[in-house]
């Protein structure tokens, strides 16, 4: 058994839910035409960053195809826009790279030669990706820590101790539930920073990640405007309803992506046009000066159980959905999601091509589908998103509450292997349910050739008392290293990890490790991992999953924790942690081009590596005490940040929700 939710002591929110209306004015769907020349009067520049693109805004709509027409392709590489968009961003990492490392003091190695010397050999330049894993608003504020400590336009993040422009120098990131809650709002909102994000988070400009009041009553504004509860909910329940009467099954992943987008979208009502392939139209990512987001999801049949480490897992990046496990082994075109795909094409016909099923919010919401829990409670009770609920359980039952539909890409696509090839939905879950709770899956295809990755897991596997419960424990890397060896695994390898209770006797759970230290140890250069855990550094930010609010001071103190989970207290608790960093950057550089590991680096491998030791004694206790001092603030300071209280402190933390997840 997985994921096990006990949905207890629920204080029911039937009082903040609006009274069932006896008029409801259906929303008007504008025609095509009317959304193309709305389209063409939006000015060029906002055309330029992840956009409204979508047609009929949250409704799918049906255009003609563009005339090279959607196809599916075999996973037998990545995709060719991948290819020719890593040609644009490896080239952009390497100046970035040169003054990172150039900052992280590595004794005995002349970094600016050695990346100038590699600069025009993709197979020896450094290949960077960074992972966040799922566990709900924890995890999106941790992992914004974490990558704001990475960013280079984060204040003072530059100085000694820090690590700012990791980020700029990665290929990849990756975001898993609600680690890709964090990717999403970055990237839909322009590739801003994090501090930029909460900079404009005033009393008065509403801004995105407003977490006061929890998603059932959504945020006090959107966009310039208040929002009231009732007018909230009804607005989510017309546009899911509008999908639905335009004839596409609807779950409650769409009702929860909706909900989300209100928080994680900067645009009046969640910008229900945003799309996620938008991404791949901007300019900042054309140009090549982001990494390429990835978010996961896991496959799941309806009335089954996910199966640990034998699911599908799919990927979504801003050009296709798809995956490279042998039971699908193949990829869509994410912009043409919800096209009548057979055999690998479009059907043909005129108008057989959908646009707009890619919604950001959509797109979030089914790699966080477990989080549709949040939203069961209002079953039972009145209310329209209450009704809408109750209906679409009795339609799909229970069971079936944490999916999200997609007409199915894959349909007569690789017959003989597939496990989706007959089926007419696609249907997805939570990226986290087979317990690969980082999204590591796309980062260690050999075809991307990825040298280390920063696994950042703010995941609740802890279930200690005293405060020891929701940290992390090894359990997602456990995961992804057993699944390496199921036949599903198809040619991906993971370096060696142990066995939970060892990740905790060792503390390998409350400090960096790396794994796969020692490349000969393991298959074909498998990254290495630099495992970043959730651990009490100036907060107790483990907090529960299922807390769905949090007022700025909360909200800031664990994207803070998160800052120094990545830079152990700027470097406060070892000053030559950002040059570990860089040892581990170089690594499997270094090892292919032959050159000596220089002895900072030896001595950082020998403080940071994960030496074979196992120590599985059985010990449940697990207190973590506070590295630092609880609000002891260096460097990314709280003080920048709005600390206001909401002005409406609902008391609703509605939900005592115990939930044992990943
Ligand atoms: C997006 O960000 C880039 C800087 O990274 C900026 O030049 C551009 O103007 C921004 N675009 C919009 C529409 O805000
Ligand atoms: C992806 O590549 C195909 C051709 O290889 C091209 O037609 C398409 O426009 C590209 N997509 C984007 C979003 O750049
Ligand atoms: C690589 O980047 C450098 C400067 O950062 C630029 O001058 C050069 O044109 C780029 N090369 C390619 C092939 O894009
Ligand atoms: C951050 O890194 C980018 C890419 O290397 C560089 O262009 C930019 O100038 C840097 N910004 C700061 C504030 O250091
Ligand atoms: C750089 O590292 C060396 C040890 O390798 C140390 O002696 C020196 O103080 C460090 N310099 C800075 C500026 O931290
Ligand atoms: C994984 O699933 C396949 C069916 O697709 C099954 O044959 C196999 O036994 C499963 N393996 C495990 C370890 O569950
Ligand atoms: C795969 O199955 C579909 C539907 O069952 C069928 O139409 C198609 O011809 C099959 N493809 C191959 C290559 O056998
Ligand atoms: C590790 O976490 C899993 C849940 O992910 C839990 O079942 C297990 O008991 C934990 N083990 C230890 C030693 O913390
Ligand atoms: C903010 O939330 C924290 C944690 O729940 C609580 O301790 C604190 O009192 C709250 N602050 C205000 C001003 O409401
Ligand atoms: C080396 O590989 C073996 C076999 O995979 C594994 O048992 C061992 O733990 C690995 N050692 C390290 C230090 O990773
Ligand atoms: C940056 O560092 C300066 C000097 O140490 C300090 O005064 C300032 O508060 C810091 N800014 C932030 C946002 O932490
Ligand atoms: C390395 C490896 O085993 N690759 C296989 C992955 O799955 C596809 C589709 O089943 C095979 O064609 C590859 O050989």
């Amino acid at each position: 058994m997985k994921a096990q939710t006990a949905l207890t002591g629920l204080v029911s929110v039937a009082a903040l839910l609006p009274e069932a209306s006896a008029n409801i004015v259906a929303i008007r769907n504008p025609s095509v035409e009317q959304a193309a020349a709305e389209a063409l009067a939006i000015p060029l520049a906002v055309l330029k960053r992840a956009a409204p693109d979508a047609p009929n805004g949250y409704v799918p709509t049906h255009v003609d195809c563009p005339s090279n027409r959607p196809t599916i392709r075999q996973a037998t590489t990545v995709s060719p826009n991948e290819t020719e968009w890593l040609y644009v961003r490896r080239n952009n990492t390497v100046s970035a790279m040169r003054n990172l490392l150039g900052r992280m003091n590595i004794t005995g190695l002349d970094t600016n030669a050695y990346i100038d010397s590699v600069a025009n050999n993709v197979s020896a330049l450094p290949n960077i990706a960074i992972a966040g894993s799922g566990g709900g608003y924890r995890a999106l504020m941790n992992y914004a820590g974490a990558v704001a400590a990475f960013d280079n336009r984060t204040s003072n993040s530059t100085a000694t101790g820090q690590l700012g422009g990791l980020l700029q120098a990665s290929t990849y990131l990756a975001g898993l539930s609600g680690g890709s809650w964090l990717v999403g709002s970055l990237f839909v909102n322009n590739f801003t920073s994090v501090e930029n994000i909460l900079a404009q988070d005033t009393p008065d400009n509403g801004g995105t990640w407003q977490f006061g009041r929890s998603i059932l009553e959504g945020p006090e504004s959107s966009g310039l405007s208040i929002l009231n509860t009732a007018g909230y909910l009804k607005d989510i329940y017309d546009t899911v309803q509008d999908k639905n009467d335009a004839g596409y099954e609807t779950t409650i992943t769409d009702y929860w992506g909706r909900a989300l987008s209100y928080q994680l979208v900067n645009a009046s009502d969640g910008g229900p046009a945003y799309t996620f392939s938008s991404i791949a139209d901007s300019d900042n990512f054309i140009a090549g000066n982001t990494p390429m987001p990835i978010f996961v999801s896991d496959g799941r049949a309806r009335g089954q159980l996910v199966i640990d480490g034998n699911a599908t897992v799919y990927e979504m990046n801003p050009w296709e959905l798809g995956t490279f496990d042998p039971t699908t082994y193949a990829f869509a075109p994410i912009r043409y999601l919800g096209s009548n795909f057979s055999d690998g094409v479009v059907v043909d016909g005129d108008m057989q091509c959908v646009r707009g099923f890619d919604n950001a919010g959509y797109i979030m919401g089914t790699s966080s589908s477990l989080f549709n829990q949040a939203f069961l409670q209002v079953n039972g009770s009145t209310g329209l998103i209450a009704e809408a609920i109750t209906a679409v359980l009795a339609d799909i039952g229970q069971d079936n509450d944490d999916i999200a539909n997609y007409p199915n890409p894959f349909f007569g696509v690789n017959n003989a292997t597939s496990r989706v090839a007959d089926t007419d939905q696609l249907t997805l879950v939570d990226g986290g349910e087979d317990l690969q709770n980082i999204p590591l899956h796309p980062l260690i295809q050999p075809e991307r050739h990825v040298d280390v990755i920063f696994a950042i897991d703010s995941s609740a596997d802890t279930t200690a008392d005293n405060g020891g419960a929701n940290w992390p424990n090894g359990t997602a890397l456990v995961a992804t290293y057993q699944r390496t060896f199921l036949p599903i695994s198809n040619g991906t390898s993971f370096p060696a990890v142990p066995d939970q209770q060892t990740f905790v006797n060792l503390g390998l759970n409350n400090r960096p490790t790396f794994f796969g230290c020692d490349a000969s140890n393991t298959t074909n250069m498998t990254p290495l991992i630099v495992y970043l855990p959730n651990a009490p550094y100036v907060y107790h930010s483990n907090v529960s999953t299922y807390d769905l609010s949090y007022n700025d001071t909360e909200r800031n103190y664990i994207i803070e924790n998160g800052y120094n989970v990545a830079t152990l207290g700027n470097g406060t608790l070892d000053s030559q942690w950002p040059t570990c960093v860089g040892c581990a950057i170089l690594s499997r550089s270094l090892e292919r081009t032959g050159t000596t590991v220089p002895d900072v680096c030896t001595q950082c491998f020998q403080r940071y590596c994960w030496d074979g030791t196992v120590n599985s004694t059985t010990n449940t206790t697990y207190e973590p005490p506070y590295k630092l001092a609880k609000g002891e603030v260096l460097g990314f300071s709280n003080s920048g940040f709005k600390s206001t209280m909401p002005s409406l402190a609902f008391a609703v933390s509605a939900i005592a929700t115990v939930l044992m997840i990943m």
